[in-house]
């Protein structure tokens, strides 16, 4: 899987993905995060990448041109199954169901958009899909386009240890997780569950499943 980011904080999606595991799926090679500063395909002298919205109101928008040739010379060297997604509140709300049909594609190309958003028509012209991280809204894509990043980027092979890792995932089971524990067997006066200690899979399993379903009533009755 190869992740393009059309950004003007190219620096920003290096930083975050080239840390830890997904870090050294990339220094493995089996994915690639390529970052893309738009402001180098800006035609302005001052480089500017920004203008102010038609009809009035605050703030600036990014203008289309320059993110049509960012894309377009990405597009270019690409070869395989691409899709493009543009980071927005506006659009679908991401989720792990969401990550795994985006595992399919060759190519991800995400536009990250800044200030308050982007010239619709860019758009229209090349975005395929509009995926939110979720109901807020933040300064720009970068993060939500790390978020779609690692959600993909571990569920492709040889990312994770071992595909048993995510195979009982709770979110993908409908369920959440199951509290887990590791040594010392007590700390601060609380003993790790005795059922854990007992060796009894049986009970382990019994007590898993009866504690990831009262976790769930708790937290979020909407899986149920
Ligand atoms: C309104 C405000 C529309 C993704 C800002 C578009 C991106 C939240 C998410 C924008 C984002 C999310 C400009 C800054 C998109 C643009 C970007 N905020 N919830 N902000 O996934």
């Amino acid at each position: 899987m190869n992740f393009h980011v059309l950004t003007l904080f190219p620096d920003m999606i290096r930083r975050i993905t080239g840390e830890s595991i997904i870090g050294r799926a990339q220094e493995a090679g089996l994915i690639s995060v390529e970052a893309h500063n738009i402001r180098d395909y800006s035609k302005d002298k001052h480089r500017r990448v920004d203008d102010t919205p038609y009809g009035g109101g605050m703030g600036m928008l990014m203008a289309a041109p320059p993110i049509f040739d960012c894309y377009s010379a990405v597009k270019e060297t690409l070869g395989g199954k691409t899709r493009v997604i543009y980071l927005s509140p506006q659009g679908t709300v991401f989720s792990q169901k969401k990550a795994e049909e985006l595992k399919q594609y060759d190519n991800l190309i995400l536009l990250c958009g800044h200030y308050e958003g982007v010239d619709r028509r860019v758009i229209d012209e090349i975005v395929e899909e509009e995926i939110s991280v979720g109901d807020y809204v933040l300064t720009g894509g970068e993060l939500p386009a790390c978020i779609l990043i690692d959600a993909v980027a571990r569920l492709c092979d040889g990312v994770l240890a071992d595909a048993s890792c995510y195979e009982n995932e709770s979110i993908a089971s409908g369920a959440l997780e199951y509290p887990q524990y590791t040594r010392p067997v007590e700390y601060h006066g609380r003993r790790v569950p005795e059922v854990l200690l007992s060796g009894n899979h049986a009970d382990i399993e019994k007590w898993r499943r009866a504690e990831a379903l009262k976790l769930t009533r708790k937290n979020r009755p909407d899986l149920l």
